[in-house]
């Protein structure tokens, strides 16, 4: 089995709800490490890149920290650079624009497909957000869409091909968001396709689909979760997978041993309940990356 190499970014300047950046803390408080190891893998910790603290800085801009988190965007490439060729890398955020970086610092090793596992699309741009939150930006930046800082952190050849890039778990999406969507093509598993058809068929089928790339990236956002499951939150909505659909929506992506890196994102434990949401994205990871029951 792959080495697994861990990098947090402790970042909330892209969420409209502080206190996500301690969450790389909060998951290696919750024994991400100890619980990899028990499945056999190796596991190096890089520590955590530099980001900037938002009251030290100084952003008149409507679009806000932009440079900041093009900064710590950058400092993940430059760390996630040190890892090993057949290493796994697992992201610790942070909100979600910090996949601006560690998709950045992936997609350049052949053809990545995107596995968004998310009740939001992260799809909008600094014309269409409602709130202005770069969390809600990343998806879009990575097709090469939004903010020009944003967008320069990916090289235009590792840009994300729309084919490439499949959700699952969606259940509130802004109407620009739903034209970018239609627009593109872009492959979704709504929260109604998991009532509907059952999340191992929806898992399997979103596979299938990504059966081409030569490696997948899964961006794990803990509100994919149910929030009576997982409260720890900015952005919660009801009716999200629970314990066992998103333990087996791992284990069925798991089995296709293309996933090379992931992003547990968007964990906030000053809104949570005694660590318990990064408790659960610590077994999600687990399963993700070969625990099985026998
Ligand atoms: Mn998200």
């Amino acid at each position: 089995m792959r080495d697994v190499h861990l990098l947090g970014i402790p970042m909330d300047l892209g969420a409209g709800r502080r206190g996500v950046d301690v969450g790389p803390s909060a998951l290696r408080l919750a024994r991400l490490t100890p619980t990899l190891e028990r499945i056999g893998r190796r596991v190096v910790d890089h520590g955590n890149v530099p980001v900037a603290v938002p009251e030290a800085t100084d952003d008149p801009e409507a679009l806000a920290f932009v440079d900041a988190i093009a900064a710590a965007a950058r400092a993940t490439v430059d760390a996630a650079t040190a890892m090993p060729e057949g290493a796994t890398a697992v992201f610790l955020g942070g909100d979600h624009a910090v996949t601006i970086g560690t998709y950045a610092a992936r997609a350049g090793r052949g053809r990545t497909g995107v596995l968004w596992i998310d009740a939001h699309a992260d799809l909008n741009t600094p014309a269409t957000s409602p709130s202005g939150n770069v969390h809600g930006m990343p998806a879009a930046v990575l097709m090469g869409e939004g903010d020009p800082r944003l967008v320069d952190v990916v090289p235009p050849d590792a840009r994300l091909d729309p084919r490439d890039l499949v959700y699952v778990g969606l259940r509130s999406v802004d109407p620009a968001e739903r034209a970018l969507l239609a627009e593109r093509g872009i492959r979704t598993y709504t929260m109604t396709d998991v009532d509907r058809r059952g999340i191992a068929a929806v898992a399997e089928e979103a596979a299938a689909h990504l059966a081409h790339v030569d490696r997948l990236h899964v961006s794990f956002d803990a509100d994919v979760l149910d929030p009576d499951l997982a409260p720890g939150v900015g952005t919660p909505v009801p009716g999200g997978l629970s314990y066992r659909e998103a333990h087996l929506l791992m284990e069925i992506l798991a089995g296709t041993d293309l996933v090379t890196s992931v992003d547990l994102v968007e964990d906030n434990p000053m809104l949570d309940d005694r660590n318990r949401t990064a408790d659960i994205v610590v077994e999600m990871a687990a399963s993700l990356l070969g625990k099985t029951i026998l």
